[in-house]
C-alpha cells in the first residue's frame, strides 16, 4: 500500500517511520526535576491536559464569535469547523480590523495568557520566576489554504539565550495531525547546522529568517524526523528557542488556531520588539 502523503506549504512529506515520529508526552503531575530534565533531553515537553479543555473551547469560541456565524459549520462557533464560506471584506489575518488582532487585545485573552497556570508552567522549566512576554500572536489557518508555518526556531525572531525564554505553545481546540498542529524536529535544538543550512535549502518566499517551507528535504538533511502528536484541548508543548519546528497543511475541515505564549526568565533582558501587542504587520 502507498504511503500517505502530507503536505507543508504543499510541499509534499511522506508520512512513515523514516520522516515521523511521535513526540513524547509528559503531564503536570510528573516532578519538575523530571520535567526540566526532560526539556534539556528534548528541547519540549509535551503536557497533555496542561490546561482545563473547556477553558480552551471558551477561548477557541470567544474569538470565532468576532466572525460571522456563516464562517463555521452549522453555525458552531465552539466546534470551528470550515464551512466553505470565506468571511468578506477582512483585513488579512492578524492586521488591525481583523478578529485576530482585536482578539489579542481583549480582557479574555489577557485573562488566558496572564493565568497563574500559564506562569506556573514557565517557572517550572526556568526553575525560578518567570515574566510574561506581552506580544502573543495568535494563528489561524483556514483549510485548502495549504499554508503553514515553515522550518525555524524562535531565537531567530527573538532576542534573549536559551535558558531564558520558554514559549508555551497553546492549540486552542483539539488538534490531531491532519487538522496541521505544531511538528519538532527530533534533537534540532542540539544540532548547530541547521540554523545555517538557509543559504542552501529550498525557500519559497524572499523572507529567509524560516530555514525552509520543505520538511522532507530537511530531514533528509539531517537525517532527523519530525514528532507530532494528535493534540487535544488543554494539552501545551513547551519548547525551547533553539527547538526547530514548523507545521502541516490542514487537510481536515477543523480550523487550526493557535497561541505561542513567552516567558521569560525574571530579571533577564527583554527583547524591546516584544513589548508591545502582536500585529501581523509589526515585522518582528
Ligand atoms: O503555531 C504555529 O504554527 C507556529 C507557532 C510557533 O512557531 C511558535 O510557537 O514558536
Amino acid at each position: 500500500m502507498n504511503a500517505r502523503t502530507l503536505t507543508s506549504n504543499g510541499a509534499p512529506i511522506p508520512f512513515t517511520p523514516q520522516y515521523f515520529g511521535a513526540l513524547r508526552e509528559s503531564h503536570t503531575g510528573l516532578p519538575a526535576e523530571t520535567l526540566r530534565a526532560r526539556y534539556a533531553e528534548d528541547g519540549y515537553v509535551l503536557l497533555k491536559g496542561a490546561l482545563a479543555s473547556e477553558a480552551v473551547f471558551d477561548l477557541r469560541e470567544a474569538y470565532f464569535r468576532l466572525f460571522d456565524s456563516s464562517f463555521f459549520k452549522d453555525g458552531d462557533a465552539r466546534r470551528g469547523v470550515f464551512s466553505g464560506v470565506e468571511p468578506k471584506g477582512m483585513p488579512g489575518h492578524g492586521l488591525a480590523g481583523h478578529p485576530a488582532h482585536t482578539f489579542v487585545r481583549s480582557d479574555v485573552f489577557r485573562a488566558f495568557t496572564g493565568a497563574a497556570a500559564m506562569k506556573t508552567i514557565a517557572e517550572t522549566f526556568f526553575d525560578g520566576p518567570a515574566e510574561l512576554i506581552r506580544r502573543t500572536p495568535l494563528r489561524h489557518f483556514i483549510p485548502g489554504r495549504k499554508r503553514s508555518s515553515r522550518a525555524h526556531l524562535d531565537r531567530t525572531y527573538i532576542e534573549g539565550v536559551a535558558a531564558d525564554v520558554v514559549t508555551i505553545w497553546v492549540p486552542l481546540g483539539d488538534c490531531p495531525i491532519d487538522v496541521g498542529g505544531l511538528l519538532y524536529m527530533d534533537g534540532s535544538h542540539e544540532d548547530t547546522v541547521l540554523e545555517n543550512v538557509r543559504a542552501s535549502a529550498p525557500n519559497d518566499r524572499t523572507d529567509m529568517r524560516p530555514i525552509t517551507h520543505d520538511l522532507k528535504w530537511l530531514s533528509d538533511f539531517s537525517g532527523r524526523r519530525w514528532l507530532y502528536a494528535d493534540y487535544a484541548a488543554g494539552d501545551v508543548v513547551v519548547h525551547s528557542p533553539a527547538i526547530v519546528h514548523a507545521s502541516l497543511d490542514g487537510e481536515s475541515d477543523l480550523m487550526r488556531v493557535s497561541t505561542d505564549v513567552r516567558f521569560r526568565r525574571a530579571g533577564s533582558p527583554s527583547d524591546p520588539r516584544w513589548l508591545n501587542d502582536w500585529s501581523a504587520d509589526d515585522g518582528y
